[in-house]
């Protein structure tokens, strides 16, 4: 298994209904450790850059105008296959279809006010890096439970 980054956001309906530490916890819980963070009130521009696979798509400007409506907190999650596992946790997009015990099944109804995003892929990964994050505001460092995670 490869350690690995991914993007994680904690979206606009999830900061206000106060599930920050909630759905952090669960990261911490699972052993993945948070290597990035920041609460952002989002501008159009970076919701239509982070957005712009989805533009001309009916639902595009719907999710615009959710992800800027309040602030989110952005994040850089690191650990081993942290990309396939955190979409793991996230669950299906339509909390409808989301697996109870997933981020999106437990706390989410509509599509469209989904709770969370998270990376799908390793190219999606370092896009998304870049382009919330400069390398200045990613940390390096060990956490002390780190050789009780691994075989
Ligand atoms: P995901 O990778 O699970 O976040 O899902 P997508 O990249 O397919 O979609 C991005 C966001 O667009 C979703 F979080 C919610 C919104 N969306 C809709 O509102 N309707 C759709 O049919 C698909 C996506």
């Amino acid at each position: 298994m490869r350690k690995e980054r991914t993007f994680a956001m904690i979206k606009p309906d999830a900061v206000q209904r106060g599930f920050i530490g909630e759905i952090i916890s669960r990261f911490e819980k699972k052993g993945i450790k948070i290597v990035a963070m920041k609460l952002v009130a989002v501008d159009r521009n970076l919701a239509e850059k982070h957005y712009e696979v989805h533009k001309g798509k009916p639902f595009f400007e719907p999710t615009i105008q959710y992800i800027t409506s309040s602030p989110v907190v952005a994040m850089v999650l690191e650990g081993f296959n942290v990309i396939e596992m955190v979409r793991a946790m996230t669950g299906a997009t339509n909390p409808q279809n989301a697996a109870m015990g997933t981020i999106r099944g437990d706390f989410g109804q509509f599509i469209g006010r989904n709770i969370i995003h998270a990376s799908d892929g390793k190219d999606t990964a370092s896009f998304e890096i870049n382009l919330w994050f400069s390398p200045q505001e990613i940390a390096q460092y060990s956490r002390i439970d780190e050789q009780w995670l691994t075989e």
